[in-house]
């Protein structure tokens, strides 16, 4: 954490514009953070966070899990959007409304008025751990943009475009930061390097992803 954090500066600034659809929400959910915190965590009393495997065979460094009507889950046989916890069989937890309404109101901000997410998948990054360079583009409706909001320490997000080849720009997100990845943002690379290690007030040793997607219930 730096002073920054500590001084509510950052949230204080206006939007910024991180490519054309894609807009940063400087804070947009630090006020009503401990309230988000608490429908997230009793989501995972529901549904554990996992660290899951890749097709390729590794385990993943980030932990996982989800709510709402589909969770995305992976294992050594490949990667998909499933209704159903694994290891349970059971229901992904409902998406809280708290959780659901930041996500439509960051949205409408920025331009889309009618998200509607049907999954919500919960990244938990504790010091060291990383998510490699890579598209989401299993969701069937490419129209949707994905809303993330992120919880607790501080991350170096890396922003590509949709070619791997292009090196991407860094952008540190902050607890309260929600950001809106839509229209020709939707299929660009992007990666989170190595948790640095630090203490968050309300978190603790780590830092909490949510992404919310519009995934199609065809699946
Ligand atoms: C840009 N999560 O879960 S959030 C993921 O911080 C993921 O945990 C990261 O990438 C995290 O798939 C980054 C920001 C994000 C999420 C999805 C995107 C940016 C995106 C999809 C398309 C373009
Ligand atoms: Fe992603």
């Amino acid at each position: 954490m730096d002073l920054f954090d500590d001084l509510h500066l950052q949230a204080d600034a206006a939007p910024t514009p991180i490519a054309p659809g894609a807009v940063l929400l400087h804070g947009f959910a630090r006020d009503g953070a401990p309230a988000l915190l608490q429908a997230v965590e009793s989501v995972l009393q529901q549904a554990p966070l996992r660290h899951l495997q890749t097709p390729g065979g590794y385990t993943m460094s980030v932990a996982m899990s989800n709510c709402g009507a589909l969770g995305w889950v992976s294992s050594a046989s490949g990667y998909r959007y499933s209704a159903c916890d694994p290891p349970s069989n059971q229901p992904w937890p409902a998406m809280p409304a708290c959780l659901l309404e930041l996500a439509q109101r960051a949205a409408s901000q920025a331009g889309y008025p009618l998200f509607a997410p049907d999954a919500c998948l919960i990244n938990e990054y504790v010091p060291g751990a990383k998510l490699s360079l890579h598209q989401d583009k299993d969701e069937l409706d490419l129209r949707a943009p994905i809303v993330s909001l992120s919880l607790g320490l501080p991350a170096v997000f890396l922003f590509g475009t949709p070619s791997r080849k292009d090196r991407p720009q860094r952008y540190r997100l902050v607890h309260g930061d929600v950001v809106v990845w839509g229209g020709p943002s939707r299929l660009a690379y992007h990666g989170v390097n190595a948790l640095a290690d630090g203490e968050h007030a309300l978190l603790g040793r780590r830092r909490l992803n949510l992404t919310f997607r519009c995934v199609g219930l065809k699946q």
